[in-house]
């Protein structure tokens, strides 16, 4: 009887250990590999260059490449969902929200720089255009690899390395609270700086933790990632590295250095 409990606990242990750990890990390796072997050339249907604002000052930038040829980071679901639902979100609602105002004639840049932080509307939704031009312009299925040229002197003349400037990034993004933005900005000292914010602000608005001019920002809302990288955050930013074009960056970087 005694060995009969015994026996009888250690299976319910097994049982136990088994139905709280296993979900967790192989729900994860499950869904990163049905993503990237076949859900996602089925899902890929859509179009970017189909989605359009409903009219106004502000339209969407359209994409360099499809919604399924950043697989290797992202998901095509996570990308279609992003740029057409979220991102176009943010520019009709934009558009509504400097009608008929003296906005309406401002780049998106001045219209952050002079942006009153109790307009909610337009923070976050003019905020949500600039971050994610910014965004889905410094994707590629090219991408990774290493900034070259005066952008990669900076970065080490700032950072001491690369290395270090993705650690800082990563780190940045980890700890942002909630949804938000990690940044790499030219300060107005002419130095590069990492910092993050929170919702859709960004650097170019007043009051923020982290002023400058943006050059590059990773998207930390769940939105971006959740399908794939579930509650793992981090595994994302790293992911998100190689997709990232530094040459892009690079002209960025060029613009805001060129003052
Ligand atoms: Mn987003």
């Amino acid at each position: 009887m005694k060995k009969l409990s015994i026996l009888l606990g250690s299976l319910m242990l097994t049982i136990g250990v088994v139905s709280c750990e296993q979900p967790k890990t192989e729900n994860n390796e499950v869904n990163t590999e049905k993503t990237v072997s076949t859900d996602a050339p089925a899902e890929s249907a859509g179009n970017p260059a189909d989605v359009k604002t409903d009219g106004g000052t502000f339209q969407m930038p359209g994409l360099k490449y499809g919604y399924a040829d950043l697989e290797k980071s992202i998901d095509a679901k996570t990308m279609e969902v992003h740029y057409s639902k979220h991102f176009l979100g943010y520019a009709n609602k934009l558009n509504e929200a400097i009608k008929g105002t003296p906005n309406e004639s401002k780049s998106i840049e001045e219209i952050m720089k002079t942006l009153d932080l109790k307009n909610g509307a337009l923070r976050n939704n003019g905020g949500g255009y600039y971050n994610h031009t910014m965004y889905f312009a410094t994707m590629s299925p090219n991408g990774g690899g290493q900034p070259t040229g005066a952008l990669a002197d900076a970065i080490n003349k700032d950072f001491g390395s690369f290395d270090e400037l993705k650690n800082k990034l990563a780190d940045a993004g980890a700890k942002q609270f909630g949804s938000g933005w990690a940044w790499l900005v030219v300060g107005k000292d002419g130095k590069l700086a990492v910092g993050s914010t929170a919702n859709q602000d960004n650097p170019l608005m007043p009051g923020q933790s982290i002023s400058g001019t943006p050059i590059f920002g990773i998207d930390v809302w769940e939105h971006a990632y959740y399908l794939r990288y579930q509650n793992k955050r981090p595994d994302y930013i790293t992911a998100f590295f190689d997709v990232v074009d530094w040459n892009v960056v690079g002209e960025n970087f060029a613009k805001a250095t060129a003052k």
